[in-house]
């Protein structure tokens, strides 16, 4: 941001000479508090909730969401219809986008075991299970976020999970949005936790008297949750997973002269909006001056007429636009960052999907804002944040499920592959193992009974 009060995002110019190192320091997330500090914060209420159980998760409600009126601190399905009241159009947006997310996610079945015979007589399979048991974390704070309770108990309940608890802090008078109440209701949850923050993770990871014991606990929150879910899935008294580590949302645009600097404003703006520790870059592909100043001003202009601008201006100060000379100049930077979400407003998107590496997700053509996927696509909109990308999927129907496997040998199989197994147990003088296939191929008389 200029001194004038101009919303700009710092350039940058990979033509230059010092740009190589310039660039990759400009494209560091913004920096973390310290997790020493937050765990130290957290673990006492963690502690606190799993000795105290409901007592303690609603004294912090009763703190730290000022929700002083709260009695229990679950609310328990059937929900009354009393606590989803809502306008139709509302009603109606929220079915809409919970068909998409369910056609999208139910697709992603695996409806029949794989099965591959790897030698003869030896056939090894591979099944899917759900999850029996899950937590799902719906951030509130500066904005309630009801996307967030579809994105997460969609696919939970596509996957087939049976018992699935949703947990978000309520608000002042105790009462928590009827969007996530319906949401909550349409997945067949069966209890929504009224907490946030670490409280509401320990108590689903603890389980209380009144909160079910999850086997794993998936969505986005700020640096308590994340530090919480962290502390919780390293206890192995909790026995708990998490979906994967969370940072601040961010986004990364490509845009070549075909672009639309209003949309590419537009979009850069909508994941500012989410936060002051948000971060957006923008990666011009041989842009004129005119053209980027004219991205530049629709930025500042749009800025300015939203009600977050505030929190818009707190992110962008830490963004970037970034002009390199062509497009695999941009792939490489954009690879580099490994984007959550990653906006590709040139001039033939579809054939650059071949050549992106990294990102959470893909947004293809001036058509396709960020937004379509954050809420009614039906791709889903928790993703890996942070340049996790390089190693994490987004939430997906895979995130509520786990495979088995199973091997079956038959009297042929062990002709096949029992001298495999009865050397390399001889190699680790692991004799019990070594007897257990030899034994087998004895029966057989593939081998002279040892005496
Ligand atoms: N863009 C966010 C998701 C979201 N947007 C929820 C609106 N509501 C994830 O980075
Ligand atoms: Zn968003």
């Amino acid at each position: 941001t200029a001194e004038d009060g101009r919303i700009q995002m710092k350039r940058y110019s990979t033509t230059q000479a010092f740009s190589q190192d310039a660039i990759e320091s400009a494209l560091q997330r913004p920096s973390q508090r310290s997790t020493e500090k937050i765990m130290s914060l957290v673990q006492p209420i963690i502690a606190d909730v799993q000795a105290k159980g409901d007592s303690a998760v609603l004294k912090y409600t009763h703190k730290f969401e000022k929700a002083t009126s709260l009695k229990s601190p679950v609310l328990k399905a059937p929900f009354p219809a009393s606590l989803m009241q809502l306008p139709p159009e509302t009603i109606e947006a929220i079915d809409v986008s919970y068909n998409n997310i369910l056609t999208f996610h139910s697709a992603q079945k695996e409806e029949k075991p794989l099965i591959v015979e790897t030698m003869p007589g030896v056939t090894c399979s591979r099944f899917s299970r759900p999850i029996e048991k899950v937590g799902l974390y719906i951030p509130g704070g500066t904005a309630v976020l009801p996307s967030t309770a579809l994105m997460l108990g969609v696919p939970a309940m596509a996957a087939g999970c049976k018992n699935i608890v949703m947990a978000s802090p309520p608000r002042s008078d105790g009462t928590i949005s009827p969007e996530i109440v319906y949401i909550a209701h349409k997945v067949g949850a069966e209890a929504i936790v009224l907490a946030g923050g670490a409280q509401a993770v320990a108590a689903m990871a603890y389980g209380t008297a009144s909160i079910t014991k999850v086997d794993k606990i998936l969505g986005p929150g700020n640096q308590f949750v994340t530090a919480a879910k962290m502390i919780v899935s390293n206890d192995t008294t909790a026995s708990v997973s998490i979906d994967m580590p969370a940072g601040p949302s961010e986004v990364l645009v490509i845009a070549d002269k075909t672009a639309n600097p209003a949309f590419v404003a537009s979009d850069l703006l909508s994941q500012a909006e989410h936060g002051v520790d948000s971060q957006v870059v923008l990666l011009a592909v041989d842009l004129s001056e005119d053209k980027l100043q004219a991205i530049e001003d629709e930025l500042h202009a749009q800025a300015h007429a939203l009600p977050r601008v505030d929190i818009v201006r707190g992110a962008i100060d830490h963004s970037v636009s970034i002009s390199v000379p062509d497009l695999a100049t941009a792939l490489k930077w954009s690879n580099h960052y490994a984007p959550e979400h990653l906006i590709l407003q040139i001039e033939d998107p579809h054939a650059t999907l071949s050549s992106i590496q990294h990102a959470g997700s893909v947004f293809i053509g001036q058509w396709t804002p960020e937004s379509v996927g954050d809420y009614s696509a039906g791709v889903n909109h928790s993703l890996p944040t942070y340049g996790y990308a390089k190693q994490y999927s987004g939430v997906n129907l895979a995130s509520f499920m786990k495979h088995i496997t199973s091997s079956a040998v038959t009297e042929e199989g062990v002709k096949s592959v029992g001298r495999a197994v009865v050397e390399l147990a001889r190699c680790e003088g692991l004799d019990a193992h070594k007897r257990a296939m030899e034994l087998r191929m004895e029966a057989l008389g593939l081998l002279e009974p040892k005496v």
